[in-house]
């Protein structure tokens, strides 16, 4: 077996080198594989996959230089119910979390990763989450017997050599350890057949320790499973790290809003995994918007910082898009569909004839025949969707037309607002505007949303989703609400806190409103309110646009319309409240003391 004596000269921390050698004796891969980061590594690594069957090149007058990977059909999204925070207590993972005693998971971690990697290439992939050298920025140390891992950690982070620059000889990384779980030998020596997309369907962990902030990842190798610079790192222990530093590690895109007299003014969004926000921070204005112009730092991250100058900026802690396919096209987000023209790594979605790709939604007609994302022959009306609905691309940021000059800026962005949204065929309004902090931090604690095809389960259930942070806090969410709290008072100029829904329906089970472009009317309206210059109308959720306070222009939304978007209807609140009533249950004993406030003072304001 290879130890870090192949390290290459340019890797002078010991530390690491020992952490590497210290695994390596643990998962006893056949060789270390050191990555560098270039685009010749990644090319040649993308290669190897397609001779292994791994990856498939697609055709490159149609898609240059992109790949499509199937996986297997049961490791298609995030597992939360295999997911761990194993802090020394459990009230420190608090009630939301699944908590495991620390030192009986490393015990278990410490079996299940005793050979694991037998047969296979330990990749080492260090890469930094934000810009190389940020004070904002975090390193991390993946190692992973994936290739797929460390081509999309290429594309998802700063991922290759400069980082050996920024961690020196002793500087601090997060150590991130991953495997597929099927090592191609056994204990007894005996040899094993590789398939297309090794996983593990018995044995799913995704560990974490927040004390000694490590990440352990066994047995998937899709997404935030498995790329740990993602949710694991930017998220999970992120948000311990920011709790104890006073800053806020969230899951939120980052867009900019620049009107026709110039002047510009940055918004975060916070919504749950597949609910637009790669669609949102990409958003074209529609027509009557002339001289509007929207830009995008990030769509899934932000780790934000309190600025001597009394405000928060945010950085995008990473370096791409790991986005949903299924109902992105040219009318949803031009913006990305241009992205993903080329230099794309595309999963589970389907291939065309002529080695394209395609995905419920793409195109108005499906093509005559394709083959779906498990590689089986597909024609419409099968009865098989061609794409899983949580099929995905992995592209650059910077392949992005509406990337925004500042998306790399070590410092970040100055922020006014923060958005959040769920997904709710009723109760929620278009938007409503916190009346303060604490107002606004009750909106986003109790956020509801019906869930999607990105987390295994069913789908389509209202679930309390706190700053759609639900699966992402690394620590006890009765004192993340805390923390947020707290934080109102880190700076002097607090961004103003929104609640969105784009997703009403009505009776026939239609969307009233029509989201993706139009979306601007709303955000056009927030950015007035930081201004200081548009209307609202307070009312029990909170200061909310009248008809006439949104512009209309290029679109036949009648006042008829519009009051279906904004209306509150008591007995769906009751429910609503009974809901909120419901988390703060599970958070018995945790639950800041002004949140319960704020839910007494909303339940008068109803019955006002
Ligand atoms: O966690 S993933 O990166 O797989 C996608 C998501 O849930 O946002
Ligand atoms: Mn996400």
């Amino acid at each position: 077996m290879s130890s870090s004596n192949n390290a290459p000269a340019y890797v002078k921390h010991a530390k690491l080198k020992a952490w590497v050698d210290e695994m390596a004796a643990l998962a006893k891969p056949d060789s270390i594989y050191w990555c560098d980061g270039s685009q010749e590594e990644y090319d040649l690594l993308c290669a190897a996959m397609c001779a292994t069957g791994m990856m498939k090149k697609l055709n490159p007058a149609k898609r240059p230089n992109s790949f499509l990977a199937l996986s297997d059909p049961a490791d298609v999204a995030r597992v939360e119910e295999r997911t761990f925070v194993c802090s020394k207590t459990q009230d420190q993972a608090g009630p939301l979390n699944n908590w495991v005693d620390p030192v009986e998971m490393r015990a278990t971690m410490g079996k299940l990763f005793d050979g694991c990697m037998r047969g296979r290439t330990m990749y080492v992939v260090p890469f930094s989450m934000g810009p190389l050298g940020s004070h904002i920025a975090q390193v991390g140390v993946e190692l992973s017997d994936s290739p797929y891992v460390a081509v999309s950690m290429r594309i998802m982070t700063r991922m290759g050599r400069a980082v050996y620059d920024v961690i020196k000889e002793d500087g601090y990384f997060v150590p991130c350890m991953h495997s597929v779980g099927m090592p191609l030998i056994d204990a007894a020596g005996k040899k094993i057949d590789d398939v297309r997309w090794p996983c593990n369907n018995e044995q799913k962990w995704i560990v974490h320790y927040p004390e000694t902030r490590e990440i352990w990842s066994f047995g998937s190798g899709y997404g935030g499973n498995a790329l740990l610079g993602k949710k694991c790192l930017a998220l999970r222990i992120a948000s311990v790290m920011a709790r104890d530093e006073g800053w806020l590690a969230e899951h939120m895109l980052i867009l900019g809003v620049t009107s026709p007299k110039g002047e510009k003014t940055y918004v975060t969004g916070a919504f749950p995994s597949a609910c637009g926000k790669t669609n949102f921070a990409m958003l074209v204005p529609p027509p009557g918007f002339e001289g509007w112009k929207v830009t995008t730092i990030g769509e899934d991250i932000a780790w934000i910082k309190p600025h001597k100058d009394g405000r928060f900026y945010a950085i995008n802690p990473e370096a791409g898009y790991f986005g949903v396919a299924p109902g992105t096209n040219y009318h949803t987000n031009q913006n990305c569909m241009k992205a993903i023209e080329a230099d794309t790594i595309f999963t589970n979605v389907a291939e065309t004839p002529d080695g394209d790709v395609w995905w419920e939604g793409m195109t108005d007609e499906p093509p005559a025949k394709l083959t779906d994302w498990q590689g089986k022959e597909w024609t419409p009306g099968c009865g098989r969707p061609a794409a899983h609905a949580n099929s995905r691309f992995t592209v650059p940021a910077t392949r992005c037309p509406s990337l925004d000059p500042q998306w790399d800026d070590p410092d970040g962005v100055p922020i006014s607002a923060f958005m959040f949204g769920g997904r709710r065929s009723d109760t929620t309004p278009l938007v409503a505007e916190a009346f303060d902090w604490e107002d606004g931090v009750y909106k986003a604690a109790t956020l509801g949303s019906e869930t999607t095809a990105a987390i295994a389960g069913k789908t389509g259930v209202v679930r309390r989703d706190p700053m759609a942070m639900i699966a992402f806090v690394g620590y006890n969410m009765g004192d993340y609400f805390k923390h947020w709290l707290k934080m109102g008072k880190a700076v002097s100029k607090p961004p103003k806190i929104y609640q969105v829904n784009w997703f009403r329906k009505n009776a026939e089970g239609k969307f009233v409103w029509p989201g993706f472009g139009d979306n601007m009317r709303v955000l056009k309206w927030v950015v007035e309110r930081c201004q200081g210059t548009a209307h609202a109308k307070a009312t029990a959720l909170g200061n909310v646009p009248e008809f006439d306070d949104l512009s209309w222009q290029g679109l036949e939304f009648g006042r008829d319309k519009f009051s279906k978007v904004v209306s509150i209807d008591q007995s769906d609140w009751k429910q609503e409240l009974a809901m909120h009533d419901e988390l703060f249950k599970k958070l018995e004993g945790f639950v800041p003391q002004e949140l319960a406030a704020s839910r007494l003072a909303l339940q008068e304001r109803l019955a006002a």
